[in-house]
């Protein structure tokens, strides 16, 4: 900082500092006469503040040296100045901590406001507001948060406070949360086997969700996911809406060495889900993946396209692929999906890039459906198993 704007900056801020800490101290002291007590006491303050001595100017009417006002002043203003700025740079720091708590265990907060014996709704409506930020901040759904409340609500208001309210309320969240989360597994892999061995038939798996959400490249992860565990997999290229989108999923299938089913672009996408299955039946192929074309639950036309295909080849399962990171607009769409196609469950992408730990919850919660995998990266190894205690650990549990 330069000295101009160092002296801009003390302008702003000691007018400031000074209405609030120091009335009229330092105008006053200008005209108190000087004795030799203030002098050493000024002495002290400028010494051991700042180890000059103290400033000093000759009066020619008095024929002495005195001390001088205007420097002394100055000096202090310097002194404030800098406890202006070390003040802060320590709320600075004291926000960024304090956020980092506020994830970490922000329920400790509401142990620390509490002084009585039992909660009133009152006073409870204003202790869930500091959890109610934290969530909301974390991408949370407003009805998640409903139920947490209620639940909460229903352990602690109006009953005697147990000793350790904190591991109380934490409890209450976690049995919540948990409870949310704890829908019945799905295994790809056990189901794949299972159809194959009792059925002779392929596992038949569509996907949707909207532009660019991530289903062609969880579909390529997928993939060598079910290779990598010995399965063979048919990919079917229902994405005839889009130009490029075949070849986007041929160029998966080449690397990964896998058979791809496609027709031209803009033709039926549900004939081409059709040959696929019939490709997988008659060479043993253990599961067929459909990649279909991005859409928006309004788009009336390609809606009734994804029905044409579900209605043609019955898939085992019906996936719904959303992108994490758009938080509420992700638990949207999947609520409209789920209205519209009814999903058995969903794969979240780009979780990677989600700092925050709500939406699986969320979306979770909307659908009443298990989350199977978070996307976690670009590369077919980027494909993580949902696990719902690593979920409680990045909201704070
Ligand atoms: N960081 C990250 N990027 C991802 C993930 N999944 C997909 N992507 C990227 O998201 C972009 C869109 O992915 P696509 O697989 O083409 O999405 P789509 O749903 O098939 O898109 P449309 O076919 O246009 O509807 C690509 O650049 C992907 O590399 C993920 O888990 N993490
Ligand atoms: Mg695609």
């Amino acid at each position: 900082m330069t000295k101009e704007q160092k002296s801009e900056e003390r302008k702003k801020l000691f007018g400031f500092f000074k209405r609030k800490e120091k009335p009229a101290e330092t105008t006053k002291t200008e005209v108190e006469e000087v004795t030799e007590e203030k002098l050493e006491q000024l002495d002290q303050i400028i010494k051991s503040d700042s180890g000059e001595v103290i400033p000093e100017k000759f009066s020619a009417g008095k024929e002495q040296f005195e001390p001088d006002f205007k420097k002394i002043k100055e000096i202090k203003e310097d002194q404030e100045l800098e406890e202006v700025e070390k003040a802060k740079e320590v709320e600075a720091k004291g926000t960024e901590t304090k956020e980092t708590e506020e994830k970490k265990g922000f329920f400790s907060k509401v142990k620390q406001t509490l002084t009585t014996k039992t909660i009133s709704e009152a006073k409870f409506e204003d202790l869930f507001w500091n959890l109610e930020i934290v969530l909301l901040e974390n991408n949370v759904s407003v009805e998640v948060i409903e139920k947490i409340k209620d639940d909460l609500k229903e352990e602690l208001v109006d009953k005697p406070l147990p000793r350790d309210v904190e591991s109380k309320i934490e409890e209450t969240l976690a049995k919540t949360l948990k409870n949310i989360l704890s829908f019945k597994r799905i295994d790809l892999l056990q189901k794949a086997k299972e159809k194959r061995d009792t059925e002779k038939k392929p596992l038949i798996i569509a996907f949707f969700g909207i532009n660019g959400s991530g289903k062609t490249t969880s579909i390529a992860k997928l993939t060598n996911y079910f290779q990598r565990n010995g399965l063979s997999v048919v990919l079917a290229a229902c994405d005839t809406f889009r130009a490029a989108a075949i070849q986007q999923l041929e160029e998966h299938a080449d690397k990964l060495n896998v058979k791809m089913i496609k027709h031209d672009y803009g033709s039926d996408a549900a004939a081409v889900a059709f040959d696929s299955v019939k490709y997988a039946e008659k060479n043993k192929v253990d599961v067929v993946l459909i990649d279909t074309a991005g859409r928006l639950h309004s788009n009336t036309n390609l809606m009734a396209e994804l029905e044409k295909i579900i209605r043609v080849v019955k898939p085992d399962l019906k996936i719904f692929i959303g992108e994490s990171i758009t938080g509420n607009d992700c638990i949207e769409q999947a609520r409209k999906f789920n209205e519209l196609v009814e999903m058995d469950g969903a794969i979240l992408t780009k979780a990677d890039v989600d700092e925050k730990g709500g939406a699986p919850l969320s979306i979770a919660y909307t659908i009443k459906k298990p989350i199977l995998f978070l996307g976690v990266g670009q590369e077919y190894k980027d494909l993580e198993e949902f696990d719902a205690n690593l979920i409680l650990k990045r909201l704070g549990f």
